[in-house]
């Protein structure tokens, strides 16, 4: 049986480490139900390595993960009570589409999750479609994040005087315009848990020169490639984090999920107008229906109804089929 993780378990680590490295803690107030597909908490039968947010990750074997994408919904920093139903499953498809679209060294081995020894026959309808097998690396503890645009909290430390994202940036910038030319702008995890930016100095003493100017090709290099292929559709790559990891005999491979919208910030092109807020392709929807309750933004979040969590869903899939081309159906199929 697929142990499930509903709101008030403790399955999820109670305190969850997300890609921009916040904090979520698994919302209270709920029982275990089995609905397989949806929370998705467990599967008990792999070693559990690590929980995100909205990710989770297993031992398949000394060389290879599970590397599984939930169907929990953070919005501002707090999973919501309920999952928005094949959100993991848009993720994956995403992430799929751009290892097989750029072509550049990556962790991705299988999604074939029928391949992995030792699941149980039932999780594997479960997994299928939001799972990846990976190959188990060494984590460069830097969070690779590009900007192309001016936004969120790199946009507010410009505004106020400036900081580690902005220090090589001309005056005169507004909010969400598009900089000459994209930065990159490192990360890592702080103590508290949240993403702490660092200088150009500060990352360079942590990777030493040569790492650093790899992985700041590399980043800027696939945030080129994947922004121009959303520009194509209609959609900005507003920016993107990635992460890299070491494999035995020194590469380095892109790992985790990549572009989706979960680790990007995807605008419709038609809504792009500098100086402005631009609503996020995907959370928009819920995060008005949050406004409008009048939630203050602290856990728990408000039960979402169904229409929120039908609408919202709708959006991801129109995301998944507007940045692939392809259709979602087509990838429920495969
Ligand atoms: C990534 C993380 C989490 C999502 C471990 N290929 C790899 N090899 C070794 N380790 C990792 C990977 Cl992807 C790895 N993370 C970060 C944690 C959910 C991503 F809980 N942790």
């Amino acid at each position: 049986m697929v142990r499930i993780l509903v709101p008030g378990e403790e399955a999820v680590e109670s305190e969850n480490i997300g890609h921009d490295g916040t904090v979520a803690r698994t919302p209270g107030g709920g029982v275990s139900r089995p609905i397989p597909g949806l929370w998705l908490g467990d599967v008990p039968t792999l070693p559990h390595i690590a929980s995100g947010k909205v990710r989770e990750i297993y031992e398949i074997d000394e060389d290879r993960l599970l590397f599984v994408a939930t169907d929990r919904i953070s919005a501002y920093d707090v999973i919501l009570p309920q999952p928005i139903p094949d959100k993991g499953r848009v993720l994956t498809g995403v992430s799929r589409f751009f290892f097989d679209l750029l072509d550049v060294p990556n962790h991705l081995l299988s999604t074939d999750v029928s391949s992995v020894d030792g699941l149980g026959d039932d999780e594997i309808p479960h997994l299928s479609g939001r799972a990846m097998i990976v190959r188990r690396v060494e984590v460069i503890p830097v969070e690779c994040v590009v900007r192309g645009y001016l936004y969120g909290s790199s946009w507010r430390e410009y505004r106020d005087g400036g900081g580690p994202t902005t220090e090589h940036l001309p005056d005169g910038l507004r909010m969400a315009d598009k900089l000459p030319e994209p930065i990159f702008t490192p990360a890592t995890k702080a103590v508290s848990g949240h993403d702490e930016n660092i200088t150009e100095a500060q990352t360079r003493q942590r990777l030493g020169d040569d790492l650093y100017e790899d992985l700041r090709q590399r980043s800027i290099e696939v945030y080129l490639s994947a922004s121009d292929h959303a520009a194509a559709r209609g959609v900005i790559l507003a920016d993107t984090k990635f992460e890299f990891g070491t494999t035995a005999d020194g590469e380095v491979i892109l790992i985790d999920e990549v572009l989706t919208p979960d680790s990007s910030r995807y605008w419709p092109a038609d809504r792009w107008a500098p100086g402005n807020e631009i609503p996020s392709y995907d959370k928009q929807f819920v995060r008005e229906w949050l406004d409008q309750t009048g939630w203050d933004r602290t856990p728990p979040a408000p039960d979402l109804p169904a229409d929120v969590i039908s609408g919202t869903r709708d959006r991801y899939i129109e995301a998944y089929e507007k940045i692939t081309d392809l259709s979602f159906d087509d990838y429920l199929d495969r």
